[in-house]
């Protein structure tokens, strides 16, 4: 057992709340506009689901996370980077942050990094992955929010862990697929369980 085990952990929504941010954010630049709670999000794109309840607000949503500052000032979700650190910490444990970045590369690439030297500390963007395809990346956990991760790669070396928020929570997932409810859920497990 001194093989390392190397665990990939997505960045929107296991760490940072991006759900949280783009509502209070798309609430204060449209006030008069309809807007989806989170509990009532369904889902993965925003943009998609903004665009059901009225075409012209696809477009709304998007310009709140194409917008300098909306990445930076995302808050760090319950527990997400004292675990993270904690698992940095243990032996024979790699983490990287994988983290696919929006194609309105003004802002976004840029703010992921200070986000990340800002809670973690400027050491551990060594440990950043900026990629639009989690396929290619090798690993033995991802923890990601994304019920559907695809790419080029068709049998991605990692087990892909869904990690449960507002979109997803209704969904059920295949018998095979391993959720993490939240940070306060049982990591370690989900760890020792795939190290040899
Ligand atoms: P990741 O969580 O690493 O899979 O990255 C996905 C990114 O896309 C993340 O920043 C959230 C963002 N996102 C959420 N909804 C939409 C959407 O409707 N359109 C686009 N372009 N990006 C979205």
């Amino acid at each position: 057992s001194d093989k390392s085990l190397r665990v990939l952990v997505d960045m929107d929504g296991v760490l940072a709340d991006f759900e949280g941010g783009f509502l209070k954010k798309y609430r204060t630049r449209y006030p008069e506009e309809p807007y989806i709670t989170l509990n009532d999000r369904r889902g993965f794109w925003v943009s998609t689901q903004y665009g059901q309840l009225r075409s012209d607000l696809c477009e709304k949503a998007i310009s709140i996370w194409e917008s300098k500052d909306f990445f930076m000032e995302l808050d760090p979700l319950p527990g997400g980077v004292e675990a993270v650190k904690e698992m940095a910490k243990m032996d024979n444990t790699e983490v990287f942050i994988c983290t696919s970045p929006i194609k309105h590369y003004k802002h976004c690439p840029y703010e992921k990094y200070a986000w990340i030297e800002k809670y973690f500390g400027h050491d551990f963007l060594e440990q950043v992955i900026l990629t639009r395809d989690k396929t290619l990346i090798t690993g033995d956990v991802l923890i990601d929010d994304k019920p559907d991760i695809l790419g080029v790669e068709p049998k991605p070396t990692w087990e892909h862990v869904l990690f449960t928020a507002c979109h997803n929570k209704h969904l059920s997932v295949s018998p095979s697929q391993r959720r993490l409810l939240s940070w306060y859920d049982d990591w370690r497990s989900i760890l020792d369980s795939k190290r040899k």
